[in-house]
């Protein structure tokens, strides 16, 4: 990997630069893109242990000629390091999903969050100002739908926003830098307001796959209990890759917008717990209340779910759930995944993991 690499001409004539390639989203959008045409430049942290696993299929050596995903290293933080990065690959489109997405975690960080998720996609909309890209470099935000906090549900792009933790207040002023970049300077840059989307892909720490990963452990008898949080809170959740997809359509309008991508249906944490022990024959029965609650094998007795308040949050996000109709209208957008078929493939993709590798999973 190197600054200095060749890429091949782009089969589609376009060029793409996506931060946080390492993450979920950006390997689904990496795969998308490549698969579209665009010769794809990413942005890695560096980090001490590897973290380009999700990424790897599309990683050629670098050494090949032609390679149609190149990386970086680079940080939202350094604005230096963004500008010449942007400087030198010229990109026709920018998608920053780069972030410290962490809801509960913006609650211990919130000033580095605040660093990374608001001031990074001001850096990157300077660097395409700076380096006078304004006519040629599309921009795409990675907002989300934590912006509308407690509002009532079903959210839209008319809703009010009302953040309940440093990250989503960070993502707000994200949201608003990169309306004020479009009105001010012309720049055709939007936000996906996205709903929580999820997959075998997801990072670890986020409830589905916690969730999914503990009833594969659990059922392979390396792990004896799933300890959780707030089970009654809603969540909109769709699967990653349509997502992806929903986010290039945004940037292949002729003017920029924002859109809402969601599912339209949202479930409770605890509605995602018993349909993923459903996949491995397992029916949740729950007892108690409050932080003494737990959910048990109903046909053992045996206690599997325990809640644990070290993962309640200061505040909660109680109801999120979308009205994508305008990017239906406008883009032509729809979800493809259930929500079924989505906890179904996310427990199967654990237990097949965990089949090869025999890896304890420990939430
Ligand atoms: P992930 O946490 O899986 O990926 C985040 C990516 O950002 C990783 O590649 C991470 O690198 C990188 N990153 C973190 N901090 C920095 C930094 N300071 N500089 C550069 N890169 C950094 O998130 P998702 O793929 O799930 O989400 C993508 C984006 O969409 C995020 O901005 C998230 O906030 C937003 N979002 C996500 C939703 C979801 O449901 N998934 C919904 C709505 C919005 P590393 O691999 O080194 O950690
Ligand atoms: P969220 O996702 O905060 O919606 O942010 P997460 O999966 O972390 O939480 C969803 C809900 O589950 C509850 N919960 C738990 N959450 C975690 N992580 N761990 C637990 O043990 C647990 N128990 C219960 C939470 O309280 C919450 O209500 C995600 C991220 O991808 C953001 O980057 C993105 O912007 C939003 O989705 C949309």
């Amino acid at each position: 990997m190197s600054n200095e690499q060749k890429s091949a001409p782009a089969k589609n004539g376009k060029v793409a630069l996506i931060t946080g390639v390492t993450g979920q989203d950006g390997a689904y959008l990496a795969e998308i893109l490549i698969s579209k045409g665009y010769v794809v430049h990413g942005i890695k942290r560096r980090s001490s242990s590897f973290n380009t696993g999700r990424i790897e299929h599309l990683y050629e050596d670098p050494h090949v000629a032609d390679p149609r995903l190149i990386l970086h290293h680079g940080d939202l933080t350094d604005a230096t390091n963004l500008i010449r990065i942007v400087q030198e690959t010229r990109p026709d489109e920018i998608y920053n999903l780069g972030a410290q997405s962490h809801v509960q975690v913006s609650f211990e960080t919130p000033e580095y969050t605040a660093n990374s998720d608001a001031l990074g996609p001001l850096r990157l909309l300077e660097a395409i100002r700076l380096l006078g890209l304004v006519g040629k470099t599309r921009f795409y935000q990675a907002s989300t739908s934590e912006l509308y906090g407690n509002i009532p549900a079903p959210q839209n792009e008319t809703s009010g926003f009302a953040p309940r933790s440093p990250y989503a207040a960070a993502k707000l002023y994200a949201y608003w830098i990169v309306a004020n970049y479009r009105e001010a300077y012309g720049i055709h840059a939007s936000n996906g307001i996205l709903f929580n989307h999820e997959s075998p892909l997801r990072g670890e720490t986020f409830v589905t796959r916690k969730i999914s990963r503990a009833v594969a452990a659990i059922e392979a008898g390396i792990q004896d209990r799933l300890y959780l949080g707030n089970l009654d809170a809603r969540r909109d959740w769709g699967h990653a890759r349509d997502y992806a997809l929903g986010m290039w359509m945004m940037l292949q309008q002729d003017k920029p917008d924002d859109y809402v991508l969601a599912t339209g249906e949202a479930h409770k944490i605890r509605t995602f717990v018993e349909k993923a022990f459903a996949e491995i024959g397992t029916s949740i029965e729950w007892r108690g209340e409050g932080v003494g609650e737990t959910g048990m094998d109903s046909a053992t007795g045996r206690v599997l779910v325990e809640i644990d308040p070290r993962y309640f949050r200061p505040t909660e996000v109680d109801y999120l759930l979308g009205d994508a109709s305008k990017a239906r209208q406008a883009l032509g957008w729809h979800h493809n995944t259930t929500f079924d078929q989505l906890v179904a493939e996310m427990v199967r993709e654990d237990r097949r993991a965990l089949a090869k590798t025999g890896e304890r999973s420990n939430g």
